[in-house]
């Protein structure tokens, strides 16, 4: 369906929102694009973010959105090779930690956390990322029991160099038939710094109990997401090459999940990457498009829409394009 969007920050190209309500404020997580001049490939070098900022707002659709500043750079983070992609925060105690991906100086793939006193930061860097942490795109759900991260993307995420947390001599994507890969979710110790167990799968099935298979299109490829409706666990991502938002519900963190359908179809723009929150009785999509760069797909623009539930759970398909 169609419906009214809203461009949240023209000023700058943003993407990748993780989205929190912290305080009665809705604080948004963004990459922070620019024009690095790098030509584009499936390893996702031009994608070469150098720092992060904080936006926030009290009001999605119609109210201001203040950018916080620069929250944490590149080069105040000691092990820090290249790549600031999807970060996420969580609030514990009154203390602010940010979980972030970067290519360490090997280029490859970790994930790091900072702490600050208030949401929008200052951020200070560990001094190393996460012991055994690998990939990215990350989002942490906060439960009753503690803090569950998400991560893991395959292409350049890196995902496919793995198995069973170690690392394969060389990597391997599943093809046709097998089934694709999935994210990975780890509790978080009570310090917030490290994980308090072995990152598990985060299955994505079909009506049947079977894991969608590597050439679905509507196969979990990045960006995760986990958000509680009715008691429900959603759990949504990006199909990456076939350009969707697509969600399955499952009735613990850790799944399984079963595949539910389209949340926004592909966008202007080869990524498509969000966040779910409710907000006010509302409930919100936080997305990106590149239609104000005129798709260059490292030049992303922040966006926001409401969406809205059927009785049975399901969600409504909005359009990816608004013309
Ligand atoms: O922003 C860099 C990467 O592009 C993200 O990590 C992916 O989810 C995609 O949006």
């Amino acid at each position: 369906m169609k419906t009214t969007k809203r461009y949240l920050y023209p000023a700058d190209y943003m993407a990748d929102p993780s989205v929190h309500v912290f305080n009665g404020r809705i604080y948004i997580y963004p990459s922070h694009d620019w024009d690095c001049g790098q030509t584009e490939n499936d390893n996702g070098d031009q994608y070469v973010m150098k720092d992060y900022h904080v936006l926030s707002t009290d009001d999605p659709m119609n109210g201001e959105v203040i950018d916080h500043g620069r929250a944490l750079a590149l080069e105040d983070i000691p092990w820090a090779g290249r790549q600031l992609w999807d970060n996420d925060c969580a609030e514990k105690d009154g203390k602010y930690y940010m979980y972030f991906p970067m290519k360490d100086r090997n280029d490859i793939f970790r994930i790091g956390v900072a702490v600050a006193d208030r949401p929008e930061g200052p951020f200070v860097a560990q001094q190393d990322p996460i012991r055994g942490s690998y990939s990215m795109d990350i989002a942490v759900l906060k439960e009753d029991d503690g803090y569950y991260l998400y991560f893991g993307g395959i292409w350049g995420g890196q995902l496919q160099r793995y198995k069973d947390n170690k690392a394969l001599e060389s990597a391997y994507l599943p093809e046709g038939d097998e089934p694709a890969l999935p994210s990975r979710v780890a509790k978080l110790t009570d310090d917030m710094l490290q994980f308090a167990e072995e990152p598990k799968p985060v299955l994505v099935v079909d009506e049947d109990g079977n894991p969608l298979k590597a050439n679905d299109p509507h196969r979990f490829f990045e960006a995760s997401w986990v958000h509680k409706y009715n008691g429900k666990y959603y759990f949504s991502y990006s199909t990456g090459d076939s350009h969707l938002l697509c969600y399955a519900i499952g009735d613990n963190p850790y799944g399984p999940f079963t595949y539910k359908g389209v949340i926004l179809t592909p966008v202007i723009g080869w990524t498509t990457h969000h966040s779910i929150i409710e907000y006010k009785g509302k409930w919100y999509l936080f997305h990106h498009d590149s239609f104000p760069s005129g798709g260059t797909s490292w030049l992303r623009s922040l966006k926001v829409c409401e969406i809205t539930y059927n009785e049975d759970g399901t969600i409504n398909t909005i359009d990816g394009t608004d013309e």
